[in-house]
């Protein structure tokens, strides 16, 4: 079994590759929802719906999150009756996020909802929340503390992050399938994909026992560097980087995952960058054949660095 822990989209876009290079049930995605937030009093879930809809081919090309060829007539009629409508929800993203509260509402765990949507949507490997507790992201900026969405979506990422935080982890658990991965021998390696590390997989590391279990493994665990040239192919992870004090250079990516990593991908723009433990190669993903493509390298190194 290889483990890929993803959020957003460059994480959804290299799962997808790992799905295509992986046979069904060798492949178990490992899914952020520090970004999930209660909306419309709809329980919405950006990432493991960016991962669904990603795995199933059904995510829009351009964005990346929601769903290709998606009307937004229902956040039209929203805000003209001065309804809430600063996060756009499609007409059909919003089945899911109507169905997914119904259910959760009844009690059912986000990660039997989230499997039962996957094999319905034809996808053969796993997709897990990290947890089925609510942990949520706070984003702890010059102009106060913000929740996720607030400063992703409504203020388009500009308040300067201090640091981040996530409620919840104290009374958190992981999602049962990750607790039984943990305990097993069957992991063959963990791939962090080339998703924010610090909005994306910070969180994911933040469940209880999911650092000591990567600190104390027997396998292989590599990163891939969601940075091309020191920017970030979408998103604010350079930006959030300068704000960090930190150089938007692999070496500091090397550095926040020190412990968790026995190797990192970086991009041939960021080869005069490379040191020690680095596979050179590129890591942009403009297709389908490019997110193959990466996915069969990141396995191969993988398998090179096996220590057991
Ligand atoms: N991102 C935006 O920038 N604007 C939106 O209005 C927006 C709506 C949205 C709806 C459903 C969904 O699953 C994702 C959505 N996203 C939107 C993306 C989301 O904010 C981010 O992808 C993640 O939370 C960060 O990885």
């Amino acid at each position: 079994m290889i483990i890929a822990l993803a959020g957003g989209v460059g994480g959804a876009r290299l799962a997808h590759g790992l799905a295509r290079a992986l046979p069904p049930g060798e492949l178990t995605v490992v899914v952020n929802t520090g970004d999930d937030f209660t909306h419309l009093g709809l329980n919405i879930c950006p990432d493991p719906d960016t991962v669904m809809y990603t795995l199933a081919g059904l995510a829009d090309p351009e964005r990346g999150w929601g769903v290709e060829g998606e009307t937004f007539n229902a956040m039209e009629a929203l805000g003209q009756l001065g309804g809430e409508n600063w996060f756009s929800l499609g007409d059909r993203d919003l089945a899911t996020h109507i169905e997914r509260t119904r259910r959760l509402a009844l009690g059912e765990p986000l990660s039997t909802i989230m499997a039962d949507f996957c094999a319905r949507l034809g996808i053969q490997h796993g997709v897990i929340p990290m947890s089925d507790d609510p942990i949520r992201t706070i984003v702890h900026t010059a102009e106060g503390d913000l929740p996720f969405q607030d400063y992703f979506v409504r203020h388009r990422c500009a308040p300067a992050i201090a640091r981040l935080s996530f409620k919840g982890t104290g009374d958190a658990s992981p999602s049962p399938a990750l607790n039984d991965l943990m305990q097993s021998d069957r992991v063959r390696g963990v791939v962090i994909c080339p998703s924010n590390p610090f909005l994306s997989i910070d969180p994911i590391l933040a469940v209880p026992g999911v650092r000591p279990w990567l600190q104390g493994r027997k396998f292989p665990c590599i990163a891939i560097s969601p940075l091309i040239g020191g920017k970030a192919v979408k998103g604010p992870a350079a930006k959030i980087m300068a704000e960090l004090q930190l150089d938007a250079k692999p070496r500091a990516i090397a550095l926040h995952y020190q412990g968790l990593i026995d190797g990192l991908v970086i991009d041939q723009e960021d080869s005069a960058d490379a040191f020690g433990q680095c596979l050179v190669t590129s890591t942009l993903m403009r297709n389908m054949a490019d997110r193959e493509r990466l996915a069969r390298e990141a396995l191969s190194y993988l398998e090179s660095l096996r220590i057991v």
